[in-house]
């Protein structure tokens, strides 16, 4: 049996797929913008998605929603850095989701056990240089412009053979750039410079994805796709669709789900998992 990923969390060596609750400390977010935008709010989210069976708390201080504009650096330090050192304090394994190296390393100071980077190391190359010297697990996800432009880059060829080559390059450069390959994560970027047919095709094709080697993160939670699917379904009605994929994700070999309400993801990863051992 091989060492857990992240220290303190069992891995899909030891038999499922992992859950990681979000946490998302913003006024915009798409799906729970404006929730949980105060220290103590976002605090109590955490704890919350912790008793709900979360194995990880992933916290972000900026908003990735199409034509989101950013925020500064000082303001995502002021957001996630308290939100951090209050959750890893009271015993949560917490990845930081950002693409700045700054925020990196200060999450890290405080507790953070991992780096969820969207734009897979290009928005900021000092990133990839904080992950490497602090040898912590990195989560590459695929990415092809920010949230302000992502929109004009949604076209491929075939977007299973072109989110494959574009996630194995990216996975070279931070190998490359001195970040250990046994602690790097892959991740489609669902929703991502990605149309509705483009994340369904991945998910489709969620064994090529697999075979890239390494542990495979999806985030497809309440995504526009989902709606798209469901004749429009509202953001803050797609929880339900969001398990049809947990599940479909952990059948299919994925190391972890991304996801805004960790009980129902915690219930069906397990029974996944019961079902995998009954059938080997
Ligand atoms: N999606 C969002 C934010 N961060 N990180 C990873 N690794 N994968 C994702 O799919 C992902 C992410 C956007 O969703 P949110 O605004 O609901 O957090």
């Amino acid at each position: 049996m091989s060492a857990p990923l992240v220290p303190g969390v069992t891995g899909p060596s030891f038999g499922r797929c992992l859950v990681m609750g979000v946490v998302n400390v913003t006024p915009d977010s798409f799906s729970d913008g404006g929730s949980f935008a105060t220290t103590s709010g976002a605090v109590e989210r955490g704890r919350q998605l912790m008793r709900d069976g979360a194995d990880l708390i992933d916290v972000g201080g900026e908003s990735t929603r199409p034509g989101a504009a950013r925020v500064d650096a000082g303001e995502e330090l002021r957001r996630v850095i308290p939100v951090v050192r209050e959750l890893a304090a009271a015993g949560a394994v917490v990845s930081v989701d950002t693409t700045r190296a700054q925020v990196a390393q200060a999450a890290l100071e405080v507790g953070a056990a991992m780096v969820n980077d969207v734009s897979g190391g290009l928005a900021d190359p000092d990133l990839v240089k904080v992950v490497a010297a602090a040898g912590i697990p990195y989560v590459v996800m695929h990415w092809r412009a920010p949230s302000s432009r992502m929109s004009d880059h949604a076209v491929y060829d075939d977007v299973v053979t072109d989110v494959c080559d574009e996630l194995r390059a990216r996975l070279d450069a931070v190998v490359d750039g001195g970040v250990d390959i046994d602690t790097v994560v892959l991740d489609p970027g669902l929703g991502f410079a990605k149309r509705a047919g483009h994340n369904l095709a991945l998910l489709a094709g969620l064994d090529n994805l697999v075979e890239l080697g390494r542990p495979l993160l999806v985030g497809a939670s309440r995504k526009s796709f989902l709606g798209a699917v469901l004749e429009e379904r509202p953001v803050d009605d797609r929880d339900d669709a969001t398990q049809a994929v947990t599940a479909l994700a952990a059948a299919g070999g994925a190391w972890a789900v991304r996801v805004h309400e960790a009980r129902p993801a915690a219930d069906a990863v397990r029974i996944v998992a019961a079902i995998s051992r009954a059938g080997s």
